[in-house]
Formats: C-alpha cells, sequence, structure tokens
C-alpha cells in the first residue's frame, strides 16, 4: 500500500457536497482506504483573481494504485463531476480539481504527471489543509507543517464540519 495525499478544489456549483461525494468516488475506484479528511477551507483565487472564491481541502488515502492510474482515476472523477477540461482556462473556474501531491516519497516527471506536485510550495490553499491532516509528512525533504510557515494564509477561513 502506498499513502497518497490529494488536494480538492473548486469554484462552481455547490463544491462541499461535490467533495463529500467525490471522496467515496475515488476511494472506490482506487480501490483504497479514507486515511484522513481535512475541514474545508474557503480561499481565495490564486492565479487568475478575477473569479470567485475557492473551497479547498485534502485527503490522505492509501492504495495499491500506482501513480498514473491513480492520476487516471482523479480525471474520472472530476469528470463525473462536471469537469470538462476542453472548456476551462488554465486558473480559471471550476467544478472540481483533484490534485495528486504527493505519492509515497515518489519522484516522478511525466508530461501528464509530476510528484511531488510541483506547485505545492508555494500555496497556502494546500498546505493549510495539508498541515491540519498531515503536519509531520516529509515531502521533498520538507516537512508539510515547516513548508506552511513560508506561504501566506491571508484570507484561508476554515468552514464548519457540514456534517
Ligand atoms: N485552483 C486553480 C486556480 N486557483 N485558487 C485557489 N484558492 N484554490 C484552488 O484550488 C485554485 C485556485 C486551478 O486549478
Ligand atoms: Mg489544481
Ligand atoms: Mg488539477
Amino acid at each position: 500500500m502506498a499513502s497518497a495525499l490529494i488536494a480538492l478544489g473548486g469554484n462552481v456549483g455547490n463544491v462541499r457536497t461535490t467533495f463529500a461525494q467525490a471522496i467515496p468516488e475515488i476511494i472506490s475506484r482506487a480501490q483504497g482506504k479514507l486515511v484522513a479528511r481535512s475541514p474545508d477551507y474557503v480561499t481565495p483565487p490564486w492565479g487568475e483573481e478575477q473569479q470567485p472564491p475557492f473551497i479547498n481541502a485534502c485527503i490522505a488515502i492509501d492504495t495499491a494504485t500506482a501513480p498514473h492510474p491513480l492520476l487516471a482515476v482523479l480525471h474520472e472523477v472530476e469528470r463525473m463531476f462536471g469537469r470538462n477540461r476542453a472548456q476551462e482556462t488554465r486558473w480559471g473556474p471550476r467544478t472540481l480539481d483533484l490534485d495528486l501531491i504527493a505519492y509515497d516519497d515518489v519522484s516522478i516527471d511525466t508530461p501528464d504527471l509530476t510528484l511531488p506536485h510541483p506547485r505545492l510550495f508555494e500555496r497556502g490553499f494546500v498546505l493549510v489543509p495539508l498541515a491540519e491532516i498531515a503536519p509531520e509528512r516529509r515531502i521533498a525533504g520538507r516537512r508539510v507543517a515547516d513548508a506552511l510557515l513560508a506561504v501566506s494564509r491571508d484570507g484561508i477561513q476554515p468552514l464548519p464540519s457540514a456534517e
């Protein structure tokens, strides 16, 4: 079994409901186990600022599904929830974005998948939820809790549990 960290994001539709429905789909398609789920956070849009705020969260799963098939699962689940990559702009609005952040200590650099995620350490909207579930995890030699200290948390607010 490998430990995979997945970041969830979205800013179109009822994103918290989408997350709640997408997580079991990921787990079942990846034949995995949900190990941890962060709270949901409201986060200021990054990259393209003229769009609604995002909701972001992170999960940790155990899975025997290899990185590329796991990426295919994430793309499939994005499509299930209305994601259409042909009709969107680079940092623009989306219903559901599922990013593979880390997979054990695997390093991969292929056109469709880079591990660990290449922009992880620039993004408060990933590191804040990730530090809630895996503060001691080392990614590319850095402790998640230490990496969090180097990014801005401005405007990032936890949402009360939906249950
Ligand atoms: N995703 C983007 C672009 N900008 N900003 C925030 N706060 N959160 C995101 O998940 C996000 C973003 C495109 O995937
Ligand atoms: Mg993303
Ligand atoms: Mg993505």
